[in-house]
Parts: structure tokens; sequence; C-alpha cells
């Protein structure tokens, strides 16, 4: 598994030891996507000194967050059970969610998180979900990528009534196809979903041997819209960086939940995808960028080979980077 570094190790890994002090310097602000006009009302001259030190201070506060906040990777939730079955308690609330702190916004969430829980099973599991809506609008869950029984797949007016303010849906269904997957509202799902009704559904095969090996096993959920460009619901600098060692096999499974295509681009090493949608590849293939439509999943290994702070972002440049600093889907994959 990965160790978490402290910040001298990762900017030694990053090749930054020596930009430390003078990162220490900066008082650190938050990047805004918004364009740098007043930065270039000052001339040219003034303009690419504020937009170095925007983006100095962006990467600071990235760097001195790093290992900080492993939420950001999710929380799995812990079923109950009632013999076999693994019971699930979702409860979907209108809160306030910080892509970044100090900016909360109105968000719908599964459990109070932004993704909402992962809910993990093995293959043959019986599974039961139950959905409480506390929100003010009416919602649904649907199983996206799961293999269900047709009343389960949670369509309003297709297979089911919506789940009105206050009403609770029990969806029940045994575990068939193996893969990552996801669950979120299919119900006014423009808003719900892309306000933060989402979260990761993974169905680990029934034989072991038929996982690839990986020393660490991330998520990455991709967002975009209401919210603004996220990475497990946080925007750079805010996001975390994978932590490695050198010589580590780390799994990666993206998940696009958002109504915009995001070429996951990975520098320095390439990734082997293995699955497409939870299905293995008849033949898997390497590549560097990884484009992940809505609705789509690709599970990738990335073989740490080379050591370095790599930089790891969506390549709309625009859903990384303004004038500002970067800023959205924007990580870093770091092999100390
Ligand atoms: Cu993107």
């Amino acid at each position: 598994m990965t160790e978490i570094v402290t910040r001298r190790g990762f900017l030694k890994a990053a090749g930054l030891a020596g930009a430390g002090a003078t990162l220490a310097a900066c008082t650190p602000k938050p990047p805004s996507p918004t364009p740098a006009s007043t930065a270039m009302a000052m001339g040219p001259a003034g303009a690419i000194a504020d937009m170095d030190a925007e983006h100095e201070a962006g990467v600071k506060i990235f760097l001195e967050g790093a290992g900080k906040d492993p939420a950001f990777w999710g929380t799995r939730l812990t079923p109950t059970m009632d013999g076999d079955t693994k019971v699930f308690e979702i409860t979907c609330q209108d809160i306030q969610w910080e892509v970044q702190p100090g900016a909360p916004a109105a968000a719908m969430a599964y459990n109070r998180i932004v993704p909402g829980p992962e809910i993990r099973v093995r293959e043959g599991d019986p599974v039961r979900v139950v959905v409480h809506n506390q929100m003010a609008q009416s919602t649904a869950v649907h199983f996206h990528g799961v293999i269900v029984p047709n009343a389960m797949d949670g369509v309003p007016y297709v297979t089911q009534p919506p789940i009105k303010t206050g009403e609770t849906f029990t969806y029940e269904f045994t575990a068939r196809n193996p893969g990552s997957h996801m669950y979120h509202s299919h119900h006014n799902a423009a808003e719900q979903v892309t306000r933060g009704l989402l979260g990761p559904f993974i169905i680990e095969p029934g034989d072991s041997a038929q996982e690839p090996a990986a020393d660490a096993d991330y998520t990455l959920v991709l967002n975009d819209t209401t919210l603004g460009f996220t990475l497990n619901g946080r925007s750079f600098p805010y996001t975390q960086p994978i932590l490695a060692n050198l010589g580590d096999r780390v799994r990666i499974r993206y998940m696009n939940e958002g109504l915009l295509i995001h070429p996951m681009h990975l520098h320095g090493l390439p990734q082997l995808v293995f699955a497409k949608d939870g299905w293995p590849l008849p033949q898997p293939y390497r590549c560097d960028t990884v484009n992940v439509a809505p609705g789509e999943r690709y599970d990738v290994i990335v073989e740490c080979s080379e050591p370095g702070a790599w930089a790891f972002h969506c390549h709309v440049l625009t859903h990384a980077e303004s004038a500002h600093g970067m800023f959205g889907m924007v990580t870093a994959l770091v092999i100390s």
C-alpha cells in the first residue's frame, strides 16, 4: 500500500525540496477558474508576475495538503447483515458541500458526502439498498452498470414511482457482474447528479484470481457543471495526490458522473487499460490519456517505474487551468 509521506518527503520526491523555502514565502490563495482580467489590466509585466505567483500559490496549497485528506479517496459504507443479505442504508439530503474550503455550495448528497459512500460487495452477494429521501426534491437511484431485475432499475415512471420527500424505497438484487460500477440519481439527474447524488458501486469478482495484482486501489470520480470541475468532489488545489512507492502497481478506477468528456492524462508513465464499464477487455492496451465519457468507467494499472511527482489532469485544459493557476480536475501521482 502507499504510505503517507511528509511534506519534506513529498517535496523531495517532487524535486522541489529547494523550492520549499521560496514556496513558504507565498501567501496561500486558492486559484479561481475565472479569467485573469484584473492581472491583465496591469499590463504585460504585471500580468506575468501575478499569474506566476497565483500558479505557485495553488501548487503550494496542493503540496502542503498532500496526504492530509484521506477522506478524498472515499468512504466505504459498512453493511449490516440480514441473513446472507448485505444491507446498505442511504439517506439523500440537501447539504452544503465545499469543493474548496470556505466556499460552500448547495449540494445533494448520499450520507452527507460527495461522492456518496462507496458500496463494495462480492459477486454473488445478495444486496439490499434502503434509500431514505430527506431532500426537498423527489429522487430515485439507478445502479449504473449493475445487472439488476428490471423493477430495481431506478427509473421513475418506467420501473418505479419517484421516491418523494420523506419516503423510503428498497432496492434488492444479487450482485452478478463484477467490475467498477456506480449508483446515482435517475430523476432530474442533470441537476441531482451534478450536485452530488452519485457514488461508486464496486463488485469484486467471486474468484479473486480474476483481479489484476495491485498494491493500491484508487477511485477517481469525475464530475462537472453544477459544482464545477471536480475529482472526488474536490477542486485542485484541494484534491489529493496518489502517493506511491517505486515499483508499486497502482489501480485507478475512473468513473465519469459529469455531463462532459474528460481525457485523463498522466505524465511520465503509461496507463494499462484493462476494463471498460467493468468488463475485462479482450486485449488490454497502454496509453497516456484515457478519454472518459459521461457514464463510462475505465480500470487501469499504472506501474510506478519512474520516481517523481507526475502531473495528472484532465486534458480539456479549460477544466484544469486558467491564468489564475491550475484548478478543477488536476492531481498528481507522486512516486517516492
Ligand atoms: Cu475535463
